[in-house]
């Protein structure tokens, strides 16, 4: 992992660290717009532009051992991605880490989550992602929650945000628990958080945001924009509730050739905040 590029405040080393930054920079699946292999470095880029102290949770970034061991190398395939990504991840977790991984596409994440057991998985994205397989693939980024979904366990799984679902996605045997952006906004995101609390039994929660679960006013940069999203106020919102039982987290999916700069704004920021809302129950 070679990359010069840190992550702002992510100064401690390995060892004291309490959270692991890693890059997986990987489009090869992305269907519409490419983009998301630039993703980790523009995220670190724009996570110098904000202070270190976050007011609203009395915590300095700079007091919380972070570490960023900069990014994956970008490997042939997806499954080989995948695979990198699963091999690395558990080493973060053996190492009781608390890993966070800033993709590329959403195909990483399938990596990721072969690490976490009994683990309920929260995932927000505007596509539903439940196909069984897509261009001939099984790690397609379109068949991201249907791996999770077979690992897991169906009860282990919740959508949140999705607005764009296929009829075969629909329509099949097999359900994914999800709550769309329109119910979100009709309901609050107080309440949906506390019942995605309930939805989900394990103890432990990973915690996975493809970028276009957000408005693509707030986030454009991304290769499939879909409108009538959620806010950033309400992933804020989100991240305190789950904020307890957080063990691992990922943002993928933002595309800096699509951006004007705010979406690895926000991503950046979103990577801070879930940094300081975790870090309240896990420091010693
Ligand atoms: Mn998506």
């Amino acid at each position: 992992m070679a990359s010069l590029l840190k992550f702002a405040d992510a100064s401690a080393e390995f060892g004291e660290a309490t959270f692991v930054i890693f890059g997986a920079p990987f489009d090869r699946t992305t269907s519409f717009r490419p983009g998301a292999r630039f993703a980790p470095n523009a995220i670190r880029e724009h996570s110098y532009n904000f202070e270190t102290f976050l007011f609203e949770h009395q915590i300095d970034l700079l007091d919380v051992p972070v570490c960023d061991l900069g990014n994956l190398d970008e490997v042939g395939d997806v499954d080989q991605m995948v695979e990198l990504v699963r091999q690395t991840t558990a080493e973060l977790v053996g190492a009781n880490k608390f890993p966070i991984m800033l993709g590329g596409e959403h195909s990483v994440t399938i990596g990721a989550a072969k690490c976490f057991k009994e683990t309920g998985f929260l995932i927000v994205d505007a596509h539903l992602d439940f196909r069984d397989s897509y261009m001939n693939s099984k790690n397609n980024h379109a068949c991201v929650t249907r791996r999770i979904f077979e690992m897991a366990g169906p009860e282990n799984v919740v959508c949140l945000g999705i607005r764009s679902v296929s009829k075969d996605e629909f329509g099949g045997d097999a359900k994914v628990q999800y709550i769309d952006a329109y119910q979100v906004n009709e309901e609050g995101i107080e309440s949906v958080a506390k019942r995605v609390m309930n939805m989900l039994r394990c103890e432990k929660i990973y915690f996975s945001l493809d970028i276009d679960g957000i408005d693509p006013a707030y986030a454009p940069g991304t290769g499939t924009p879909e409108p009538f999203g959620l806010t950033p106020l309400q992933i804020k919102k989100l991240i305190h509730f789950i904020a307890p039982r957080l063990a691992g987290f990922d943002v993928v999916e933002v595309s800096p050739p699509s951006d004007n700069g705010n979406t690895s704004a926000l991503a950046a920021r979103i990577v801070r905040e879930v940094i300081a809302s975790a870090w309240k129950f896990r420091k010693q």
